[in-house]
């Protein structure tokens, strides 16, 4: 049941793109439209209100053949089916991966050390449910009788961020409650947050699969004692609630057994906002938006089973990205949501993409003698157009981008809305196909500045060639958003079992934790 261990470089379709590079370092985005008129549409797969157009890549059909022979070498159908199945991909940890359990409406069991865990997936839920109902319909009092308004999220990285980016997408879907979130041990962070709320109305949720993280935990016991200033430890049930594993922390801090919602080994902090630590979530815009949420991601790990890779949406784009990374040495990819709901997916995508592979020892045990993880970064359109755009259209840097748009706005302003969509549209063009000389040449000489012309033309031209990929939407809503980050959780998947690395740890972050630790204690 364990992974293949190939290593990428070692096989045919490797040393293939690498002599197909030569040849295609020299394509443009252009000549490849010219020759084919219908390229847009062959690049281009739709599943339902989902669109990905790949067409704005430096890829020919030979490359993509290629990339795709890649895929099959490394046997990436067989680690599809034992990621899903729950063999044990996280080696190191020596645990299953099944954050796509937590969303499988299929009965088929799924077992973690010989036991079905759908039961517990379905408990859990319920438990959610009934919980969510009874803040947001104000039938939970908190200790003066007050119903709740304030929801409090207290955890850290995978803890704090796919809640955080979920709450903030799903605003417009939001019910009458306040979310906060407290993650960082900065006391700056809780602080302002304790300035905003009520104790008597403000129900606080702990999420920490540990129940050990430094962070988390001062700033739950920091906001404890802020409670416990206006209220007593018998009221301590009425206002707090995990989300963890670790029964016997959670119960020395003082919160009732009924108010833990479970966590699994079998999900990761960053892959978790699927199960409890997804709690803030649906409290924030209802139990139902929170299942939608769910189903959307179920569709897209439908599609990632069955689809062929030719038409895979998470599949191709984790070729593509290979491309670049590995063979154009492209450094950075960039994250650009056109709607400013979305403002912290690039912050949440770092985490899942960077954590995960950011890796340089390969299945083996040996270093990788290739590149692996790419550095993730981006920021909403428009705003990033008047800001660090310049470096992507004409800086010395190749960095591919994923646009991600939706066809219709969510409070209307259609005014608004076709100018959000023209802006969307125009980047991908500038950045493929640039300015030409000639273009600037005839662009200045009607503007009346002839005489400027040898003087202003280099710096106007725009080279193109950048690549792009257009991942677009009906509308932003609970399914679709879940869609787009299962998208993004089977790209990290693929391109980790085509990098050969195991995905699913974190070790690299643990020194630095260790030593802060040891310095406190010094200090
Ligand atoms: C994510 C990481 C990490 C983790 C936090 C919080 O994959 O493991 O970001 O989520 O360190 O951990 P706890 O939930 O245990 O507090």
């Amino acid at each position: 049941m364990a992974l293949k261990n190939i290593n990428p470089t070692t096989t045919k379709a490797w040393q293939e793109l690498t002599t197909h590079y030569e040849e295609a370092k020299d394509f443009t985005i252009n000549e490849l439209f010219n020759v084919d008129s219908e390229r847009k549409s062959k690049l281009s797969i739709t599943d339902e209100d989902l669109h990905l157009d790949f067409s704005k890549n430096i890829i020919s059909e030979e490359t993509l053949k290629l990339l795709l022979n890649l895929a099959n070498e490394v046997e990436l159908k067989d680690a599809i089916q034992k990621y899903f199945s729950g063999a044990i991909i996280n080696v190191t940890e020596e645990r299953a991966v099944l954050h796509t359990a937590l969303r499988s409406n299929s009965e088929e069991p799924i077992l973690v050390d010989g036991k079905d865990i759908k039961p517990k997936i379905q408990t859990s839920l319920r438990k959610i449910r009934a919980f969510s109902n009874k803040v947001i319909s104000g039938k939970w009092k908190g200790y003066t009788g007050k119903s709740i308004t304030d929801i409090v999220n207290i955890g850290i990285g995978g803890s704090d961020l796919g809640p955080d980016m979920i709450v903030e997408g799903l605003q417009y879907y939001k019910n009458k409650l306040n979310t906060h979130f407290v993650s960082n041990v900065d006391g700056d962070h809780v602080s302002e947050v304790l300035k905003k709320i009520n104790p008597e109305t403000t129900l606080f949720v702990i999420v920490s699969k540990t129940f050990t993280t430094q962070e988390t935990i001062s700033n739950a016991n920091t906001i404890k004692d802020w409670f416990l200033r206006s209220a007593s430890i018998f009221d301590v049930a009425k206002h707090f609630v995990a989300v963890s594993t670790n029964l016997e922390a959670v119960h020395n801090f003082g919160i009732d057994k009924n108010n833990v919602f479970p966590m699994w080994n079998w999900v990761g902090g960053r892959f978790s906002l699927w199960s409890s630590v997804g709690l803030s979530i649906s409290l924030a815009v209802g139990f139902n938006n929170f299942k939608d949420l769910l189903d959307g991601a179920e569709k897209i790990d439908k599609h990632f089973q069955n689809a062929d890779f030719s038409e895979n949406i998470p599949v191709i784009l984790a070729l593509i990205s290979i491309w670049y990374n590995n063979f154009f040495n492209a450094e950075t990819e960039a994250i650009l949501p056109y709607t400013q709901y979305l403002s912290k997916l690039p912050a949440y995508l770092q985490q899942a993409i960077m954590e995960s592979n950011g890796k340089s020892i390969d299945r083996n045990g040996d270093k990788v003698n290739y590149q692996t993880g790419t550095i993730v970064w981006g920021s909403t359109g428009t705003n990033m157009q008047h800001a660090f755009m310049q470096l992507v259209h004409q800086g010395t840097k190749l960095i591919p981008a994923d646009f991600i748009g939706f066809h219709s706005a969510l409070h209307g302003l259609e005014d608004h809305h076709k100018k959000l969509m023209a802006n969307f549209n125009a980047q991908m063009e500038a950045l493929a196909f640039g300015k030409t000389k000639e273009e600037v040449h005839l662009e200045l000489k009607t503007a009346g500045l002839s005489e400027k012309i040898n003087q202003l033309l280099p710096y106007k031209v725009f080279e193109g060639n950048k690549p792009s990929n257009a991942i677009t939407f009906d509308k932003l809503t609970p399914g679709s958003l879940g869609k787009l980050i299962a998208i993004y959780e089977h790209k990290i998947f693929t391109q980790g079992i085509l990098w050969n690395i195991f995905s699913y740890d974190q070790f690299g972050v643990e020194l630095g934790k260790e030593l802060a630790k040891k310095m406190l204690k010094e200090m």
